[in-house]
Order: structure tokens, then C-alpha cells, then sequence
């Protein structure tokens, strides 16, 4: 008798999203109730909407020794910016929110865009009304659907390429956009519900949208710094002959894993064709149908097209691909990344103007004593009208300047107490950690609020090996999750348990490979301590040129191992 496999059933999720009447839900709902917070099927539709709902993580000592019943329930909203690239108008008004509605920081993110912590249910509707009315929106910057499309932000008309790239973004961004009508009466026009069931089928995504979250970003060899290995779908710039010819397409990349689940992995996305300017909008649709139709419905943390690509290999998966492309397959060029640029500094555009990269510890704006980062943001912005671009390090760029801006922009900086690019050390400008506790409700450990202990505790070690100049970063999250990629990083510290942490080493600062795990369940206190005898080692013995990754690279995992042991 011939057996028949049985189809999984699909997750939880998938049944929201398919009664969600177009990603309505109860939303609105429950926003005119006047309650504090969401019930679990308008919590997942909400991701999709740009915004989650959270609890302050700190507070439930207090709430329950005041004897208060329940949660401090408050949510965190995401924007949607293309490339990175705001307005001097768009970066006031998104100040002015902050200020308004959420917890007076603005959080600059990994994938370029920005994030609001603290609002409650009564400034919800506001604050996301708010951002769409200075032209900024929040709808798919969650949610199974493609998220902010990245793009290397550097204003730099030297080379055609970045502003090409930065223009094919947004291009893609508004091809792969949601086409809910859902959102609009919800957030900006205030129109009311209709009644029934609303039959809305996206032409790109179907009734049921993705598997799961997807991610898009435009890369350039020489400047991997949206880490295009990491993305879901990657565009790596062509150049022939010196001139743009178009991308390779990489597929499959991605960082969440899950402790104790082998099955789950970070995975380097791989080179499926090549393809022309003229087809990046094409090229894009056809990768997300084919993850539309063919990823895991059935189980959420193998629900990424990585997953899809690690099974099937490339062969199958390029295959498949060319019976969703519009065009013959061209098979991709002899490319790969070889560089990094954090865009920091003083900068010629190469029009007359120039641009000034600010290195933000972590991403979070805010004014703290005498640490005022955001009045100095907002005084730059508002004295010099520039427009603003934030990269894919949390970092915040100045643009289109005139020459004599510079001394204005130190000033500004030295008034509010803002150490200038300069004056950081090498580690902490390439360093980066995800928001954790209090806000994320999925982290172990602490991660933005433990990074800068630990390299307050590093930058002496380096002086005393006279390794305090040399170019590696840290990237730490408070679960394996991966929010700020730390499994390419030259060192990677994740949360494991409590206070403990997983060290990882060996990848490479322009993102082009995977490290290794080098030592478990680290106490923070002894991360330093740890990683101490293989800076030692390195310093001893690296070649001429040669990085901290490579080193850790070239004597391998188990040397690794022993030496932190
Ligand atoms: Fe992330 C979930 C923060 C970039 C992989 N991420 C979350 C949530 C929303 C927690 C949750 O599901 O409730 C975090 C909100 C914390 C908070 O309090 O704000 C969160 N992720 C972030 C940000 C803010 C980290 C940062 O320090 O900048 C980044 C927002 C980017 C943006 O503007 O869109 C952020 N997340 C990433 C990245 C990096 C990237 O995209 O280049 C990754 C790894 C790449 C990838 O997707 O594989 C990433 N986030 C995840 C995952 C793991 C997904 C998986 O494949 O298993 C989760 C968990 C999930 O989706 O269930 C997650
Ligand atoms: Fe939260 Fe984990 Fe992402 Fe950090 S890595 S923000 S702890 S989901």
C-alpha cells in the first residue's frame, strides 16, 4: 500500500492572516474601546501595519509590588524608509513625534529606517498618522511581506552607481509595497470600517501574504554596508568595463536561529542570475511569489526562503526561479564583496557639496544629562535644513552641506556633549546591539544596554596590545534571533541564558562570510576576559595585513576554541 505524506498544518498565523478581512481585524475596534491593548489575532495583523505591541519589561517588579493587575502595555512603531533617505521637514516632524507620543528617543535601526519605543494606545493613531503626514509610512515595515528596502546611503556622485542603486530601491520598494486599503482607513483617513468581508487579494502577495518576513537590499562590491549577504534578496551593483551593467541577484540570506534547534541556521545568500536595471522590479516579484508559493506555511521558524535555498541548493532553486521570471535566465557575473564604508566624517559628495557621518552608540537618539544627542541632531538639521541618511550601522548622515557647515556641525556636536566620529575607538564605530530588554519581549539578555559596558571594558585591552586602532566590530543581541547580524561579525556575542552569552568570532567586517562559535554561555562580566588570550595570540601571530576575523579564520575553529577555553 502506498503511503500518502501528510501536509502539515499550517501555523496559527496563517489563519489570522487568512480571517483578517485584507488586515483589518479588530483593529480599529479595539483602538475606539478605549482598552490598552490588542488580543492576540490583531497583534499579529498589526505587525503588518508597521507597529508592535510590547511591555516595558522593567516595570513588572514595581506593577506587581504596587499590586497592579496586568501589563504596562505600550507599542513600538517602525517607519519605512527606502535607502535610508529623510527630509530635513520629514527628520523634524519624526523628532517632533518623539518627543510627543513615544519615550523621547528615536531608535535608528539596522535596516536603515527608524523606531519609536513607548507610545500607548491613546497616541497610537497619532504618531502613525504623524509619520504619513510628513510622507513617511509605516505600512509593511513588518510583517510577512518585503520589508524597508536598504541601499547603500552615501550621497557620493563620484560614482553613478550609488545614486542608481538608491533610485532602484525605492523603485522596488513601491513595486513590492502591500496594496491594502486597510491601512489608510486605519491610520490616515479615518474612514470608516467596512462592513462584512472585505475581498481584497494583493496581486503580488495573494489572500495569505508571505510565509514570512522578507528582506531586500542593493549592495556594491567595494561597500558591503547593508550586509547583502544577510538579506533574503540581495542586488551586488555589476560593474563592466567600468561601467554599471546591472546586479547579481543573491537569494537566501538570513540570521535568526534558534538555540537547541539545529535545523535552524544563519545562512549566506547565493548568486541565482544576473539581470538588468531595467528588471530589478521583475526580478524582485518573481523571488517573492516563488517564496509565496513555495515556503514553509506550516512551521514559523523555518518559514524563510533561506530555508527554501539550503534545501533545495542552488541548482533546483534557479530552476524554479526561471519559471517565475518574465525573461531567460542569465546566469550571475564574477562578483563578490571585498569592502566596507561606514560613510563617517567629513565627506566631498563630488557636486560641490559635502556630507557628515555621525556614529550613534547603538542607534538610540536621545538626550541624556550632559550627552544630548538628539537636541544636536535636531539643531543641526534645523540650522542647516540638511537632509538625512541613515545606514544600515545605525549611523546618521548629514547631506547636500555646504563647505562651511562643518565647523557649525562641531560646534553643534561639542555644545551637547557628542564625542565626534574621530574620537571614538575603531571597535565601537563598528559595533552594534539590538534594542533587548526592555522593549523586545523575545530577549534572554541585555544587548543595548550591556554593548558599551563591555566595550568600555575592551578599548584598555586593545591599548595595552596596541590593538585600539584596528578595524573590527562587535555585534551583540540579546537572543539568536540576529537583529544586528551578528553572526558575520568579527566577534558576535548572543544571548544565551540569564546572563550569559555565546561568543562567536571569525567573520569577516564586510560581511562576506559566516564566524564560528568560540566559546558558550560566557558570563558578560567575562566576555572580555575570554576574548583577551586570542587578541593576545593575534597580535602575536597574524600576518602582514591581516584582520582579527581572518586570523580566527585561518587558525580554525578548534584553535579558537582552545585558546578561549
Ligand atoms: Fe529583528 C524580531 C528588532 C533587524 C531578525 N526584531 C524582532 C522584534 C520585532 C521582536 C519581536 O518579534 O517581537 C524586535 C523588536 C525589538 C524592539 O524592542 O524594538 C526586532 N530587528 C530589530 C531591529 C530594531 C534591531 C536593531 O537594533 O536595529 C531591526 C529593525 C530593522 C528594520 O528597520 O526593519 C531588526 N531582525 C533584524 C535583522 C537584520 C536585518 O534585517 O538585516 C534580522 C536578521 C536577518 C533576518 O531576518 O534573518 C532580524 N528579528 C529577527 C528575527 C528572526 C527571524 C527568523 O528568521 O527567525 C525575529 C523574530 C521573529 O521574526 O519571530 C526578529
Ligand atoms: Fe529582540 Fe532578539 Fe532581535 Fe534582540 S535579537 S531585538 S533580543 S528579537
Amino acid at each position: 500500500m502506498t503511503q500518502v505524506k501528510e501536509t502539515p498544518a499550517p501555523s496559527p498565523v496563517e489563519g489570522i492572516k487568512a480571517a483578517s478581512n485584507g488586515l483589518r481585524g479588530t483593529i480599529i475596534q479595539t483602538i475606539s474601546s478605549g482598552i490598552d491593548h490588542f488580543e492576540e489575532g490583531d497583534k499579529q495583523l498589526l505587525k503588518f501595519h508597521g507597529t508592535y505591541q510590547q511591555e516595558n519589561r522593567d516595570a513588572r517588579k514595581s506593577r506587581s509590588a504596587e499590586g497592579l493587575a496586568g501589563k504596562a502595555y505600550s507599542f513600538m512603531i517602525r517607519a519605512r524608509i527606502p535607502g535610508g533617505i529623510v527630509t530635513a521637514n520629514q527628520w523634524l516632524a519624526l523628532d517632533d513625534l518623539a518627543g510627543k507620543y513615544a519615550n523621547n528617543t528615536i531608535r535608528l535601526t539596522s535596516r536603515q529606517s527608524i523606531q519609536y519605543h513607548g507610545v500607548v494606545m491613546s497616541g497610537l493613531r497619532e504618531t502613525i498618522a504623524g509619520m504619513n503626514a510628513c510622507l513617511l509610512s509605516t505600512l509593511s515595515a513588518c510583517g510577512d511581506v518585503n520589508r524597508n528596502v536598504m541601499a547603500c546611503p552615501a550621497p557620493d556622485s563620484t560614482n553613478p552607481v550609488y545614486k542608481a542603486m538608491q533610485e532602484d530601491a525605492h523603485a522596488v520598494a513601491m513595486h513590492l509595497a502591500p496594496k491594502s486599503s486597510a491601512y489608510h482607513e486605519i491610520w490616515v483617513n479615518g474612514v470608516r470600517q467596512p462592513t462584512g468581508v472585505v475581498e481584497e487579494v494583493d496581486p503580488i502577495y495573494g489572500k495569505l501574504w508571505l510565509p514570512r518576513k522578507f528582506k531586500t537590499a542593493f549592495g556594491l562590491p567595494l561597500d558591503n554596508c547593508v550586509d547583502i549577504h544577510a538579506q533574503c534578496l540581495g542586488y551586488l551593483a555589476v560593474h563592466e568595463n567600468g561601467k554599471h551593467t546591472g546586479y547579481n541577484v543573491l537569494v537566501g540570506g538570513g540570521q535568526g536561529m534558534t538555540h537547541g534547534r539545529a535545523d535552524t541556521f544563519p545562512h549566506i545568500s547565493k548568486a541565482m542570475c544576473f539581470i538588468t536595471r531595467d528588471q530589478v522590479c521583475s526580478a524582485g516579484e518573481a523571488v517573492i511569489k516563488l517564496f509565496r508559493d513555495h515556503g514553509n506555511r506550516a512551521d514559523r521558524k523555518r518559514a524563510r526562503i533561506k530555508y527554501l535555498v539550503a534545501d533545495w541548493g542552488v541548482d533546483k532553486f534557479r530552476e524554479v526561479l526561471a519559471t517565475y521570471l518574465p525573461f531567460p535566465l542569465v546566469l550571475p557575473k564574477a562578483v563578490e564583496v571585498s569592502g566596507i564604508d561606514l560613510h563617517l566624517g567629513w565627506n566631498s559628495q563630488g557636486d560641490g557639496k559635502f556630507w557628515y557621518g555621525l556614529s550613534v552608540e547603538n542607534g538610540r537618539i536621545k538626550d541624556d544629562g550632559a550627552f544630548r544627542l538628539r537636541t544636536a541632531i535636531r539643531t543641526i538639521v534645523e540650522e542647516l535644513g540638511c537632509e538625512v541618511r541613515l545606514s544600515a550601522m545605525q549611523d546618521i548622515l548629514f547631506c547636500q552641506l555646504e563647505e562651511s557647515a562643518l565647523e557649525k556641525i562641531v560646534q553643534i556636536l561639542d555644545n551637547c556633549g557628542v564625542p565626534l566620529p574621530d574620537k571614538r575607538s575603531a571597535v565601537r564605530k563598528l559595533s552594534l546591539a539590538c534594542p533587548a530588554v526592555p522593549t523586545c519581549p523575545l530577549a534572554i539578555c541585555e544587548s543595548e544596554r550591556a554593548l558599551p559596558g563591555v566595550i568600555d571594558q575592551l578599548e584598555p585591552v586593545l591599548g595595552e596590545l596596541g590593538l585600539y586602532t584596528e578595524e573590527f566590530g562587535i555585534r551583540m543581541t540579546g537572543c539568536p534571533n540576529g537583529c544586528v547580524r551578528p553572526y558575520q561579525s568579527e566577534i558576535g556575542l548572543v544571548g544565551r541564558s540569564g546572563d550569559k552569552y555565546v561568543v562567536f568570532v571569525g567573520g569577516q567586517k564586510n560581511g562576506s562570510r559566516l564566524n564560528f562559535l568560540g566559546k558558550d554561555l560566557v558570563p558578560r562580566t567575562e566576555i572580555v576576559n575570554t576574548l583577551k588570550p586570542l587578541l593576545v595570540r593575534y597580535k602575536d601571530e597574524r600576518n602582514s595585513g591581516e584582520n582579527f576575523g581572518d586570523y580566527c579564520q585561518r587558525i580554525g575553529q578548534d584553535s579558537c576554541k582552545a585558546i578561549m577555553a
